[in-house]
């Protein structure tokens, strides 16, 4: 895929290559990387692979449905990934690299309540076809040093930060002059990903003494995690499976060692919002620099690799409803599922989740969920002689003459994102609370620009479906 776009530039026109472009370079590129880091993941990728396959060889009904909504193409090549930044400098500029490559921020997530001291955001694809062409996303969190209550620790930390440049000269310079020019030249762009890479990129050398990194780490795994090193390593890569449970159930024969429990909805027959698992983080080792200049041995857990499964939207009203489900579970079995408790865990997902309708057209008649919507064939019945309007849908969809597939949900999960960083890393952070309330503006001002609604962005997109429709019912 090169596909270009003309862009006029003063008087001069120029070849700028397409974002879509860039962004799925830039995925390959990661991928590949991580496969060669961490190869646990590629045989993950393997085995989503092998499955995925399975399923669409086995259920047509599937295949259709992903083949009308445009994600059947995409499907081998999706993935999301995750960082995490330091300070407010590192989240601009990476608003500003990712926008190179086509990725805004969508959505606002506070991982406090959880308790890990972050807030994020979601860099992706917000058109519905450039997301179909390249689907990649970087789940980008930035520590919130305000949540660190030992004065001297966060005074080290931000003199430590303090001086870290994370993006190469190049990266910049690269970024500079898409800004000024409004795209990259097909010569730049492989050079530009190959830089923009290097910021991703795991580092076995800290950049703190021994000592002070196990302060940070009894703050926080996630501080040290973001603090010790000198860039913000991709953590992990997630390709996309149709079946998680089967994934889930045939990792271990592959010799995967997979998490206790599938963070998100129960498993459904309509599926919906996101379901995650992953393996456990790889123990690394590392070298710490003495003061003496000598190095020192040790050890640090953060890469890992995650699967997940992909449902419909859901409305505002849907999102109360599976929240206000997943807390009543999670305050019946007394707090996050262990490995000791997942199987009641998961029985007792299972029957609270009864009463979310599962079936589309159920959750589309209680607005519960996002719909893309087309007309049937059975349009040419249809009596011409008044205009069809907004308030007309429901009754057109009940009687046959438009039909509706699931909008994929494209986003995250605070407490799933939470779940699977502290199953991960084995630790009993997630039990720490913070105090403290979620802070978007400020996560804005850092990040430079407004981030994108979430639920407005699936409205809209849903909106839109619906006036094709009516186009063509008019017509
Ligand atoms: C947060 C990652 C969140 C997900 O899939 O929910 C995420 C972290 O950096 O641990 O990737
Ligand atoms: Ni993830």
């Amino acid at each position: 895929m090169s596909s270009k776009s003309i862009v006029e530039a003063g008087n001069a026109i120029k070849d700028f290559v397409s974002p879509e472009y860039i962004r799925s370079r830039f995925s390959k590129i990661m991928s590949d990387m991580y496969k060669e880091e961490v190869p646990l993941y590629g045989e993950l990728l393997d085995l989503v692979h092998d499955i995925n396959e399975k399923v669409l060889s086995e259920s047509k009904e599937d295949k259709e449905q992903l083949s009308r909504t445009g994600e059947l193409s995409r499907l081998n090549v999706e993935r999301h990934g995750a960082i995490r930044l330091g300070k407010p400098e590192e989240l601009f500029t990476m608003r500003r690299l990712f926008k190179v490559m086509g990725m805004y921020p969508v959505g606002y997530y506070d991982l406090a309540p959880a308790g890990v001291p972050v807030h994020a955001t979601a860099f992706r694809a917000i058109d519905n076809t450039a997301l179909n062409q390249a689907p990649f996303r970087v789940f980008t969190s930035l520590l919130r040093l305000d949540l660190i209550d030992d004065n001297q620790l966060r005074s080290n930390v931000e003199s430590i930060l303090e001086d870290r440049q994370i993006f190469t000269d190049k990266t910049i310079e690269f970024i500079d002059k898409y800004e000024k020019d409004g795209g990259l030249i097909e010569e730049d762009v492989e050079t530009f990903v190959r830089e923009a890479l290097e910021s991703f990129r795991w580092h076995e050398t800290a950049t703190v003494d021994y000592n002070m990194y196990q302060m940070l780490l009894d703050q926080h795994r996630l501080i040290a995690d973001v603090v010790a090193f000198k860039g913000p390593h991709i953590n992990h890569l997630t390709p996309r499976t149709l079946d998680i449970d089967k994934v889930q159930s045939s990792m271990e024969a592959r010799n995967i060692p997979p998490k206790d429990t599938i963070e998100g909805p129960p498993a459904r027959k309509c599926p919906i919002l996101l379901r995650q698992t992953s393996f456990k983080a790889l123990t690394e080792k590392v070298s710490f620099k003495n003061s003496t200049g000598s190095e020192e041995l040790g050890e640090h857990k953060a890469r890992f690799g995650e699967i997940e499964q992909r449902g419909v939207a859901l409305t505002q009203k849907g999102q109360d409803l599976y929240n206000e489900l997943l807390s009543k579970t999670r305050r019946e079995i007394g707090g996050s599922p262990t490995a000791e408790n997942s199987t009641e865990y998961n029985e007792l997902l299972k029957e609270n989740f009864k009463v979310f309708p599962d079936s589309y057209m159920e959750m589309q008649s209680q607005e519960l969920a996002y719909f893309h919507y087309f007309i049937s064939e059975k349009v040419n019945k249809l009596s011409q002689n008044r205009l069809y309007t907004k308030a007309d849908i429901n009754q057109l969809l009940v009687e046959g003459y438009l039909s509706i597939e699931p909008m994929v949900y494209e986003d995250f999960l605070p407490v799933s994102a939470a779940g699977i960083f502290a199953s991960n890393l084995g630790t009993d952070d997630a039990k720490r609370k913070y105090e403290g309330t979620s802070n978007q503006a400020l996560f804005e001002k850092d990040l430079g620009e407004p981030v994108y609604g979430l639920v407005k962005w699936y409205e809209d997109m849903q909106e839109e479906t619906i006036q094709k429709c009516l186009e063509q019912i008019n017509a």
